[in-house]
């Protein structure tokens, strides 16, 4: 039976998986064997530089081999939905598709955004579906429409790699942007952060309220200055409104990340997923400042997408 990675409830054990993995990081080589003669398939419906690099190298260090596809760049446009008379821009269906793929893979590993034209239809997350229904390969999620639970994965690692206490107070706070990003990233940080032990609160301007299926029992605020006191990590994301789906919120400068503001809170680390726009989201001073832990977050995915890996391959 395929063993799927769509989300931290994948996971049996979320925080043995955080301790696992940062074993392997001291250890990256050890498990070359595993992965012979299997091949990773990426699936980019999206851009992406870490988890395309960092996913290609951790199948690297288990012995994989891995296939790239750009589908919007290089691939037909898919249909999802069954039954639609396909005379209109969709060449081939998902159930052809993802079929042929599964074929040639003994992984797929799935990229694909909200599109934010129906909230309903993308919180169904009809492709991460789609591929699971029909590759019959295991799926891991490399950000699809509501969640990116390598990146949390990587992001709990961090944590437990610089926290200097058993309970840290962890602060996600909304910044500004320009475009309109899905909440996947939030959601799924919130998702993983039940498992954690720590403080856990989320700021953010009222209207920018998360679903709360994945924000359960965090603690909510809209007071960013109050929120940052005796924080020990600030955890910095945009993300376009639920209600509102896909609404943005303009002239928010008041909500960028400054090395002032992380100076009120209890010397806090500072990190973000990547990419980032700088003075729009987190200021230069503040990204450039002895607060960020952004690079190790970056570099820790190649072990925590290691371990979903090797869990796969073994099981
Ligand atoms: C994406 C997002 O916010 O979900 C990817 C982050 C990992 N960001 C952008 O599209 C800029
Ligand atoms: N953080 C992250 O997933 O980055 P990419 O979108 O570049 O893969």
């Amino acid at each position: 039976m395929p063993n799927h990675f769509f989300s931290v409830e994948d996971c049996p054990n979320p925080i043995g998986w955080i301790n696992e993995a940062l074993k392997l990081k001291n250890n990256p080589y050890g498990y070359k064997g595993l992965g012979i003669n299997k091949t990773l398939g990426l699936i980019f419906f999206n851009a992406s530089l870490r988890t395309r690099l960092s996913t290609i190298k951790a199948a690297q260090n288990l012995g994989m081999e891995t296939i790239t596809f750009d589908v919007k760049k290089d691939g037909w446009q898919l249909e999802t939905t069954d039954g639609r008379v396909m005379d209109g821009n969709h060449v081939e269906h998902i159930r052809e598709a993802a079929a042929v793929m599964g074929g040639y893979c003994d992984i797929l590993g799935i990229r694909a955004f909200p599109t934010f034209l129906n909230k309903k239809e993308d919180y169904l997350e009809k492709y991460l579906l789609g591929f699971r229904e029909y590759a019959g390969v295991p799926i891991v999620n490399l950000e699809s429409a509501t969640l990116h639970p390598l990146q949390s994965f990587a992001d709990l690692m961090t944590i437990e790699q610089h926290k200097k206490k058993k309970r840290p107070k962890v602060v996600m706070t909304w910044a500004p942007h320009v475009k309109a990003l899905p909440q996947a990233v939030p959601n799924s940080f919130s998702q993983w952060m039940q498992y954690y032990d720590a403080d856990f609160h989320i700021v953010h301007p009222k209207g920018m309220e998360l679903d709360i299926q994945f924000t359960k029992n965090a603690k909510l605020s809209y007071d960013q200055d109050q929120a940052f006191k005796e924080a020990d990590f600030i955890y910095v994301k945009n993300w376009s409104s639920y209600h509102n789906y896909g609404e943005i919120q303009k002239n928010r400068k008041d909500w960028m990340i400054t090395l002032e503001k992380l100076q009120s809170t209890a010397q806090a680390k500072l990190m973000h997923c990547l990419p980032v726009r700088r003075n729009v989201v987190i200021a230069d001073n503040a990204i450039d400042s002895h607060h960020s832990i952004i690079q190790d977050q970056a570099y820790n995915r190649v072990f925590a997408t290691q371990l979903v890996l090797k869990k796969i391959l073994i099981s």
